[in-house]
């Protein structure tokens, strides 16, 4: 079934007769449309994406199934009167956003997490792009070992990566590339800095990119010449607590449970030194549902694509994290991350 007739059906269930939709990711999700300004309105009757001048071209283009609207000449509250219950998304509007809506719509509910449910299993071609963004990471990473020496600073390695993935097939960034060596490592989103790579460190790597609208997402953690052994057993911890995890991964695993068995690996020797989440989808954002935390009590749906990221971060001293993209299958997983894990020492 066609996304917008889910939605439809979804909808319908609620009491609404209609849907306005703002949310630029969910605009694209549903339409196709990938302009920055515009929004839809949905209805058993008919589909209708407004935007402005700019974008009428390109949306009449891309959203095949819906009929294109100038905003400078629609007009809503007219066209809205038909409608007696209208779904919005109460958790994607801004104050100023939701009292424009709710001057052109008579009522409204709201829809909370209907779509970013939906959004979390993805379908073919979705997984098929990040697949490819995913791959272009892998390139990036082999690209990284190849350039990292000692002296280097830490923003000429980000730099490395990011134009490696933007001048082969990334549309852009997923998110500002992290990369912490030594004691920064510590702070698990260190923005990179002059600090320089010396021998010895733990270098985190943090990064992703856009292909096609879908975000990849991958973390490694290379040492700089011989490390100490305090880091190299840190490091096969987190790599024990990620294939654990990984081991548990399959469709309707209870995502609380695949958190706490890499976490209590973790915890037991590095006391409360890891304490972000496990992981968390991707898609069209970078941080999607479903999610793997101590508060994901729920089945992991067939076709999530999520990441699992276990890491330990010791103050002063050094970070390790490691980081895959895998897809949730009835019997397990595919991972579409293929770097290597073992500790690589440059
Ligand atoms: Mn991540």
């Amino acid at each position: 079934m066609q996304r917008t007739d889910r939605l439809l059906t979804l909808i319908h269930e609620m009491g609404c007769d209609s849907a306005v939709i703002t949310d630029r990711a969910n605009v694209r999700y549903l339409s196709g449309f990938t302009g920055s300004a515009g929004y839809l309105i949905i209805s058993a009757d008919e589909k209708l994406l407004v935007t402005d001048f700019r974008y009428t071209e390109q949306a009449a283009e891309q959203a095949k199934d819906f009929e294109i609207k100038d905003s400078a000449t629609f007009k809503v509250k007219q066209y809205a009167k038909k409608f007696s219950y209208t779904a919005f998304e109460d958790e994607a509007v801004s104050y100023k956003e939701y009292l424009s809506i709710k001057k052109n719509f008579k009522r409204l509910e709201p829809l909370g997490g209907i779509i970013i449910k939906m959004r979390s299993v993805k379908d073919k071609d979705e997984i098929e792009r990040i697949r490819i963004a995913e791959k272009i990471g892998d390139e990036a990473f082999i690209h990284a070992l190849s350039v990292m020496k000692a002296g280097m600073t830490e923003l000429q390695l980000a730099r490395e990566i990011d134009f490696y993935m933007l001048s082969h097939g990334a549309e852009r960034l997923s998110f500002e590339t992290i990369a912490a060596a030594g004691a920064r490592g510590s702070m698990p989103h260190a923005t990179p800095s002059e600090n320089v790579l010396k021998k010895g460190d733990l270098v985190v790597m943090d990064f992703g990119c856009v292909y096609d609208g879908y975000c990849s997402d991958m973390t490694r953690t290379v040492g700089i010449g011989n490390v100490c052994d305090e880091f190299i057993e840190a490091y096969n911890t987190v790599l024990k607590a990620q294939l654990t995890a990984l081991d548990m991964i399959k469709a309707n695993v209870n995502c609380t449970e695949v958190h706490n068995a890499a976490f209590d690996i973790i915890d037991s020797d590095y006391k409360g030194m890891f304490g972000h989440a496990l992981g968390h989808g991707v898609g069209l954002e970078i941080h999607e549902q479903p999610t793997f935390s101590k508060r994901s009590d729920y089945p992991l749906p067939e076709n999530a694509v999520i990441t699992v990221e276990p890491g330990v971060y010791i103050p002063g001293k050094c970070g390790v994290r490691i980081e895959d993209v895998v897809v949730a299958t009835p019997d397990g997983y595919e991972n579409l991350t293929s770097s290597a894990k073992d500790l690589i020492l440059i």
